[in-house]
C-alpha cells in the first residue's frame, strides 16, 4: 500500500495539546511541512510568544527560543542579526502580535528585518480565558465583552497583516485561513512563499492565518469552522495583500 500521508520530520513526537477542534495544530504542522520541504531544519530557529501559541515550542523539531508577551520579533531580530545564516521564525497570536506587541511588529517591518513572522488570528485571547482582542469581531461576544464588541467604545476590529502591508520594509504578507482543505492549501502556500522570502533575503514577510477557538468562542470544532467562515472571511480580506516585484519572481 502506497503511503499518502506521513507525520513531517519538522514535528516532534509530543502530541499536540490543544482543545478538540483549536486549529493551531493545523497550522503547526503547515510550518513543519514547509520547513522540510525546503530542508531547513536543521538549520531554523523559532521564537515562541506567550499564549496557547507559545507551545509551539514543544512540537517543532527545530531550535527554539522563549520570548516574553509580544517580544517574538524583538527576540528574532536579534537572533537574525548576529546568525543572519539561520532561518527565524516567529509563531504569535493575534493578541501577542497585534496588541502587547504591536510596537514591535510596526518596528520590524518599518526595519524590514529578514524575519518570518506568523500570526495566528482566533480573534481572541485563548490561553487567558477569551478576552477581547484588537481582532475581535464587531458585536462579537467574549469574557470582557459580554454583550458584544460595541465599535462605539472600543473601536473596530483590527485588520493588522492591511497595516503591515502599508509598511515599506514588509515585502510579502498574506492573509489565509485554515477553515477548509482548499484554504489550508493556500495556506501552505503562502508560508512557504514567505520562508523562501527569508531565504531570498528580500525583507520582512507576515503570514496572517484566521484560526478557530472552540472552547472560548463556545462551540463545538464545527460550528467553530462555520463561524469562522461566515464572520471572520467577511472581515478578514484572504489573499496576498503584498508582494514586491522581488517577490514574484520566486
Ligand atoms: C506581559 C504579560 N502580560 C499579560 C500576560 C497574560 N497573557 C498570557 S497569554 C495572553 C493572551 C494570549 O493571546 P493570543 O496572543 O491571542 O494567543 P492565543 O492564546 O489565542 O494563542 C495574555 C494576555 C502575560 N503572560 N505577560
Ligand atoms: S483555548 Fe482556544 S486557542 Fe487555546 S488551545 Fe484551546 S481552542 Fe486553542
Amino acid at each position: 500500500m502506497n503511503k499518502v500521508f506521513e507525520r513531517s520530520k519538522g514535528l516532534s513526537d509530543a502530541h499536540f495539546t490543544f482543545c478538540p477542534g483549536c486549529t493551531h495544530g493545523t497550522i503547526m504542522r503547515l510550518i513543519a511541512e514547509v520547513m522540510d520541504e525546503l530542508q531547513i531544519i536543521e538549520e531554523t530557529i523559532g521564537v515562541s510568544p506567550v499564549g496557547c501559541a507559545g507551545f509551539c515550542q514543544d512540537f517543532f523539531t527545530c531550535d527554539f527560543v522563549g520570548a516574553a508577551h509580544g517580544r517574538a520579533q524583538a527576540v528574532g531580530t536579534g537572533i537574525k542579526r548576529s546568525l543572519p545564516d539561520k532561518m527565524v521564525f516567529t509563531y504569535q497570536g493575534d493578541g501577542d502580535i497585534a496588541a502587547i506587541g504591536t510596537q514591535h511588529a510596526i518596528h520590524c517591518a518599518a526595519r524590514g528585518e529578514k524575519i518570518t513572522s506568523i500570526m495566528v488570528n482566533n480573534a481572541i485571547y485563548g490561553m487567558t480565558g477569551g478576552q477581547m482582542a484588537p481582532t475581535t469581531l464587531e458585536g462579537m461576544k467574549t469574557s470582557t465583552s459580554p454583550f458584544g464588541r460595541d465599535p462605539i467604545d472600543v473601536g473596530m476590529p483590527m485588520d493588522f497583516p492591511k497595516i503591515i502591508a502599508n509598511i515599506p520594509g514588509a515585502v510579502y504578507v498574506a492573509s489565509v485561513s485554515v477553515d477548509s482543505p482548499k484554504n489550508i492549501n493556500k495556506a501552505k502556500k503562502a508560508i512557504k512563499k514567505a520562508f523562501q522570502v527569508q531565504q531570498a533575503g528580500l525583507g520582512f514577510a507576515l503570514v496572517s492565518i484566521l484560526s478557530t477557538c472552540p472552547t472560548n468562542w463556545g462551540m463545538s470544532p464545527i460550528d467553530s469552522l462555520q463561524w469562522l467562515r461566515e464572520n471572520m472571511l467577511p472581515v478578514y480580506e484572504l489573499g496576498e495583500l503584498k508582494e514586491t516585484e522581488e517577490v514574484k519572481k520566486l
